[in-house]
């Protein structure tokens, strides 16, 4: 075994985006092109000499072999140890619980997330800090700084590592040890939450479906839900996890989770579905008959999670993404706690969970989690919901009708345009970005009046880091809003994301269909920001 010095070329488009490096598979598979990344993310955090990584991923085409070539550059490296889950598979947030679990200086996750998988779709390599969250912007803005001046990279000239076997393995002189991926994380949930009263729940009839998209997840809730819980089985579908996720699109919401849709909103429809992603950290949540969406999933975790043992004493503060619908606020404030408004991305909510600022964080991108891990956790937020059913002992339609009747209810829809020309959506933003200024006291039809609009800016209350340009805002007089952005995940053109959001506070008019209560919205903003003019585009290619 021998270590060997590769000189390389650098590439000029390694800048991570919302989250972590995504490319199309085959941009990763070139030769060098992974290395390169790898190698950068060792320069970022001060070489990998004499540290402890975690190392996993969602088991998507091209996972095993990426996971071989950094095991062989970590020990080149001079890393004293890598943990890493059997067969190289880690959901997202096992892999965050692991890098906090046993005190390592972080950990890689290989997966393009809720991106669909196979040789000509989309891989993705991120990088977890100590604390087990996604790297800071500016541990990123190393990375791609390292990324355009490297020249060469360190690996090991070794045979592959047998990943298949739990247990220890030496790799010329830094310790391998393959963990099973799911009982760590399974012991955590056990700690968090009321498992009794779920399995009564269980026991007494309650039926459920998760489906795992043959993604990630399917182990996991097979161990927590059939095994742990009692739930009959084959309450767990799609789950055996797939190179190609069977040639699904492993993004929970009512597109692409369309079979679970139909079913709970068909006759025989069990009490409660859920859907989760490509590496396990987002969650759809559907009850009978009704749809939840995660602004809304969001504030009832966040009004009801004292029904958990976890959270039992109460919440510290809550914090959301800025186009997260405000619902939550309205439950901060009733609870009189702290929250938070952070752009986009769950890296943005790693200080305020470090310093203990706030213990539930979420996104409108079916995104939700708390202080357990730093990163979002999908079957968390399932386990949530399931322990406060069955202490409640009320429906999931129940307790969203009467969480509206007391708060109100903040009607919220997401509608992407995927892969516009770049140069297209980006003129569309300037454009849209050089006329904010003049856009307050315009007015629209059915009395919209806009009352400001700006770039959303944000300070980092821990750190004083400054993240600018992170979406624009258009709020109106009555409440109503309009966020616009460019997605920083997609690995094809440009995606625009258009946030709608109106507060009706009862106690009329809590029950309309959302895409009607937010019609006078959405002409609005197809009007300020000249969508079909800049774009082609009339409809938008998914509503969640
Ligand atoms: C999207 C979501 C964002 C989420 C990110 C990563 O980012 O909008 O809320 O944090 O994906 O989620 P963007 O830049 O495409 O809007 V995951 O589950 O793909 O890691
Ligand atoms: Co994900």
């Amino acid at each position: 075994m021998t270590i060997k010095t590769i000189s390389t070329k650098a590439f000029d488009d390694q800048k991570p985006g919302t989250s972590g490096l995504r490319k199309k598979t085959p941009v990763f598979m070139q030769p060098n092109y992974l290395e390169n990344f790898v190698q950068s993310i060792f320069t970022a955090i001060g070489g990998a000499t004499g540290k402890t990584l975690v190392l996993g991923g969602d088991g998507r085409y091209f996972n095993d072999t990426a996971a071989q070539t950094i095991l062989r550059m970590a020990a080149a490296n001079g890393a004293k140890r890598v943990i890493v889950g059997q067969n190289a598979v880690l959901s997202t947030p096992a892999a965050s619980h692991l890098i906090r679990l046993y005190k390592t200086d972080g950990g890689i996750i290989m997966s393009a997330s809720h991106n669909p998988g196979g040789p000509e779709e989309d891989f993705g390599v991120k990088f977890n800090m100590p604390n087990g969250g996604p790297a800071p912007e500016a541990v990123t803005e190393a990375m791609y700084a390292a990324t355009k001046t490297l020249t060469e990279y360190k690996t090991l000239d070794t045979p592959d590592i047998d990943l298949s076997a739990i247990g220890r393995v030496d790799v010329g002189g830094m310790q391998v040890d393959v963990v099973d991926p799911v009982a760590d994380y399974a012991t955590l949930m056990e700690s968090l939450f009321d498992f009794g009263a779920i399995r009564a729940m269980f026991t007494a009839g309650f039926t459920m479906r998760f489906d795992a998209m043959c993604a990630v997840t399917g182990p996991y809730a097979r161990e927590i839900l059939e095994n742990r819980l009692g739930a009959a089985p084959g309450t767990v579908v799609n789950g055996t996890p797939l190179p190609d996720f069977g040639g699904m699109h492993p993004d929970p919401n009512p597109t692409w989770a369309k079979a679970l849709m139909d079913e709970m909103f068909g006759p025989d429809a069990p009490a409660f579905g859920a859907a989760s992603d490509g590496d396990g950290d987002r969650n759809m949540v559907v009850g009978k008959g009704i749809y939840v969406s995660p602004s809304d999933s969001l504030a009832v975790l966040a009004a009801n999670a004292h029904l958990a043992p976890a959270y039992a004493g109460g919440l510290k503060g809550v914090a959301r993404s800025m186009p997260t619908s405000a619902a939550v606020d309205r439950v901060a404030e009733f609870l009189g706690i702290k929250d938070y408004e952070t752009p986009t991305g769950w890296k943005f909510f790693g200080n305020l969970l470090d310093e203990g600022c706030v213990t539930i964080c979420g996104e409108e991108s079916f995104g939700t989690g708390s202080d357990h891990v730093r990163e979002k956790d999908g079957l968390w937020a399932v386990l949530l919901w399931l322990n406060i059913l069955a202490v409640r002992k009320e429906s999931v339609a129940e307790i969203l009708k009467q969480h509206w009747e007391k708060f109100g209810r903040n009607y919220y829809s997401r509608h992407d345009f995927e892969a516009i020309e770049t140069a297209k959506a980006d003129a569309m933003m300037a454009e849209l970005r050089g006329k904010l200024d003049g856009l307050a006291g315009v007015a629209f039809d059915h009395h919209l009046k806009i009352a400001e609009a700006d770039d959303f800016a944000y300070t980092d209350p821990v750190d004083g880091s400054v993240s600018q340009k992170q979406g624009v805002r258009i709020l109106f007089q009555d409440g109503s809003r309009i966020v616009m952005r460019l997605s920083g995940t997609g690995t094809e053109g440009a995606t625009l994301r258009l946030y709608l959001e109106r507060y009706a506070p009862g106690p009329e008019g809590l029950d309309l269909d959302p895409q009607e209560a937010l019609r006078p919205v959405i002409e609005a903003a197809h009007e300020i920001a000249g969508i079909t003019r800049h774009s082609g585009r009339k409809e938008p290619d998914v509503i969640t």
